[in-house]
């Protein structure tokens, strides 16, 4: 080290389930590298390759460092520089006369670039609250799975992350954890040493499951007739744990008539997998104990997503899995945490309003719909931040659309000129992680970390905080609210339930929770047991049971679109962050398609050769590498690429459709059919 350099603590951002520790170390005044804290356990001074490439990102030549406002026609990304009063000025006249008419024509759009409670919904939220803008669901990932989950388990909770590493038998269901969840992975490994079987669920040979000893290659949305046949496995061998069913679930007369429908034979024909595979499998989980699931939002994109999340869930509470603090089932632990969310983000100051909602996962089609008594207003005006929706959002040609619209008044607050950004009329230039202060919660562990400022903001970088306590100040806002700090809004968020001096001399606090929070039981459900039968699902007009909802595209069914395709993440981006980095970038090459040699073959298709992938939503291009890694009737589209950097302008969105799932009101990413063809035929 040398005299001018020193090491901040801080948290990774990411909208990943390992929330870890960094130790930033900065030399005069810059970030010069990125490593994980050796002394938070989950963290274990690893990082994975794309954030310990950070200080890459956050010094990247292509660092928005001014406001810019357009001057060539949207999406062109042509800008000038402005400076920021001016910028805010306009911005808060555009805002000011929209909301005149009618705030809800004002749509804020956000996910989790970074997962901050304050530089996410903090006081953005109080900026949109006191504005009476349209409310945004924000259902593009997890919502189907969060809510199959809480309707059976009764929240976002489940076994603590650090005890699979006792279990005798984990299931990794719908998770490429090498590449999404890396700390779990360690955990798994340790528990194989010590003589664990890894099964792993997943359509594609991902990188995990080579790894594991099993794996059910099933076709995509197929995992509730899996977890069903199961469950008729468990019961015609009695692999039960009668006690446990009769003292904490609810409704399982209902649930075994079900499950009894559901013989191997008919579940393999569905997964499109050998019975003797979902026999053994059944066997193996009904007669070891401990038994540890951990099931990832990979599985719910699709139509009938929220019920398999829901099927799966039921299977610990069968077996008595939740006895043991190594068995039971984790999909996220985010409602672990005690957010004060009404504090941080102050609905009262909605004032007796009740906006509209727009869900974020049908942007396409809203931002292209006319004010109409149903809707509400167009959408006039919409504020970007930590997110890049053009390129990760479903059918791209409509978000594409929509996003041009001339009469559509856009900000986005960014790191970089993403494929959104070329669409805005105002770019404001975000600090990174590096530069600001935040408070996170974690949806794979059971720890709170503080974020410090490691270095001061890159040229005229500032904190979303910043810019809505400026528009606030700007619309004459005047509640004390607005002019609370991130200092201030870090501690807000959780008041006393943490002790924030721990986390300013630490970083880092472990929540209370037990060790078996369900060995007796006393689920956070209405019921307190395990709900497989949900009367709140039947109240809302819906199956009160799990069952198994067919993909609406599942491939091998329209003559056109014979193939199904899925689209989860490369390995070295976090969805489309990190596309830019060229370090990372040079690794993954260009945009893939995964494509068993069964389905290459008679389509003259070869690794390296360019293709199309279309259907009756769009088309994109990118290079097919026929691979072992797709099951034959199954192509993997590897995301989230920029448009702009794959071939000819367009990434794997192009052929995503808006519809929606079974529950929770989530995107159906990986409910696609599509064919693929050479480009040079088809030319
Ligand atoms: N490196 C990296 N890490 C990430 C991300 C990233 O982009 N890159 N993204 C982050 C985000 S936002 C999230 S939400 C999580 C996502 O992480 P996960 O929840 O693990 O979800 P995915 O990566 O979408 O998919 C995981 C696996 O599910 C498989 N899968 C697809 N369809 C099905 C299906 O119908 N059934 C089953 N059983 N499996 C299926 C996919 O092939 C994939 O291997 O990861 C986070 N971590
Ligand atoms: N086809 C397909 N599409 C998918 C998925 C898939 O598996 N397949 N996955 C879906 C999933 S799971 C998710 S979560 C979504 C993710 O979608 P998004 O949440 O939009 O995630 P990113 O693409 O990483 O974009 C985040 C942007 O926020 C910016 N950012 C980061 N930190 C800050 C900050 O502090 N301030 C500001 N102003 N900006 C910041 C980053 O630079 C980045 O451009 O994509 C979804 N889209
Ligand atoms: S992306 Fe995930 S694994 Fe990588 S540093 Fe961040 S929290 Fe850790
Ligand atoms: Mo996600």
């Amino acid at each position: 080290m040398t005299e001018a350099s020193l090491v901040v603590r801080g948290a990774c951002p990411h909208d990943c389930p390992d929330t870890c520790a960094l130790l930033t170390t900065v030399e005069n005044g810059r970030a010069v590298r990125v490593q994980g804290n050796p002394a938070h356990r989950h963290t274990d001074g690893v990082l994975c390759t794309k954030v310990s490439r950070y200080a890459e990102r956050t010094h990247h030549p292509d660092r928005l460092l001014q406001p810019l406002r357009r001057t060539g026609p949207k999406g062109s990304g042509r800008f000038e520089p402005v400076g920021w009063d001016e910028a805010l000025d306009d911005i808060a006249a555009r805002l000011k006369t929209i909301a005149a008419r009618d705030p809800q024509a004002i749509l804020p759009y956000s996910y989790a670039g970074t997962m901050g409670l304050v530089q996410g919904e903090g006081m953005a939220a109080r900026f949109f609250h006191r504005l009476g803008a349209s409310f945004l669901d924000r259902t593009i990932c997890a919502s189907a799975g969060s809510e199959g989950l809480t309707q059976t388990l009764g929240g976002k909770v489940g076994m603590k992350v650090e005890h699979f590493a006792e279990a005798r038998l984990i299931l990794i269901w719908g998770s490429n954890s090498i590449a999404s969840n890396l700390h779990f992975w360690k955990l798994a490994q340790q528990a194989k040493r010590d003589g664990a079987r890894l099964v792993c669920i997943d359509p594609r040979r991902s990188e995990t499951a080579e790894k594991c000893h099993e794996h059910l290659a099933i076709r995509p949305g197929t995992d509730a007739a899996l977890a069903l046949a199961l469950m008729h496995e468990l019961i015609v061998h009695d692999w039960l744990d009668h006690d446990y069913i009769a003292r904490h679930t609810l409704g399982w007369e209902g649930l075994r008539e079900r499950a009894l429908q559901w013989p191997p034979a008919r579940a393999a024909e569905v997964c499109g997998i050998p019975e003797r595979q979902i026999a053994e499998l059944a066997r193996a989980y009904g007669t070891t104990k401990p038994a540890a699931i951990r099931l990832n939002y990979g599985m719910q994109r699709v139509r009938g997503g929220g019920n398999a999340a829901r099927a799966v869930a039921c299977l610990p509470a069968l077996v008595g899995a939740w006895r043991h603090r190594a068995g039971g089932l984790l999909l996220s632990s985010s409602g672990l945490f005690p957010v004060r969310r009404a504090e941080l983000q102050r609905p009262d100051l909605l004032a007796g309003l009740a906006p509209r909602t727009i869900n974020m996962s049908t942007i396409g089609d809203d931002l292209l719909r006319e004010s109409s008594p149903a809707f509400g207003p167009k959408v006039e005006a919409l504020i970007v931040y930590n997110s890049n929706p053009v390129a990760v959002a479903p059918d791209s040609a409509q978000v594409v659309k929509g996003f041009a619209r001339d009469d559509l008044f856009t900000v986005v607050l960014e790191h970089f000129q993403t494929d959104t950004a070329d669409f805005a009329d105002y770019v404001l230039p975000a600090t990174t992680q590096h530069e600001h202060w935040d408070i996170h919660t974690s949806y794979g562990h059971t720890d709170v970390l503080l974020n410090r400022p490691a270095i001061a903001p890159q040229g005229q970088a500032r904190p979303n905080t910043e810019v809505f306590r400026a528009l606030a100040a700007r619309l004459g806002f005047d509640d004390p609210c607005f002019a609370d700090d991130d200092l201030t809004l870090c501690r807000t968020a959780f008041g006393d339930q943490v002790d924030f001096q721990r986390l300013l001399d630490v970083g880092w606090a472990t929540l209370p929770v037990p060790e078996a929070p369900y060995a007796e039981g006393g689920f956070p459900t209405p019921s307190g047991r395990c709900e497989f039968h949900s009367a709140r699902l039947a109240a809302q007009g819906l199956d009160p049971l799990p069952d198994h909802i067919p993909n609406a595209e599942p491939g091998g069914t329209h003559p056109d679109y014979p193939l199904a395709m899925i689209s989860p993440p490369a390995r070295n981006f976090l969805n489309s962050s990190f596309v830019n980095v060229a370090s990372l970038r040079g690794i993954e090459g260009q945009p893939r398609l995964e494509i068993h040699a069964d389905d290459a073959a008679p389509r003259g298709i070869a690794s390296g050769q360019m293709v199309r992938v279309f259907n009756q939503r769009g088309e994109y291009r990118c290079v097919a590498e026929v691979s072992e890694r797709a099951r034959p009737g199954v192509v993997n589209g590897l995301g989230i690429w920029w448009r702009k950097l794959g071939p000819f302008g367009t990434n794997v969105n192009e052929v995503t459709s808006q519809r929606l799932t079974d529950m929770g009101r989530g995107p159906t990413f990986y409910d696609c059919h599509v064919q693929v063809a050479p480009l040079e035929a088809s030319a």
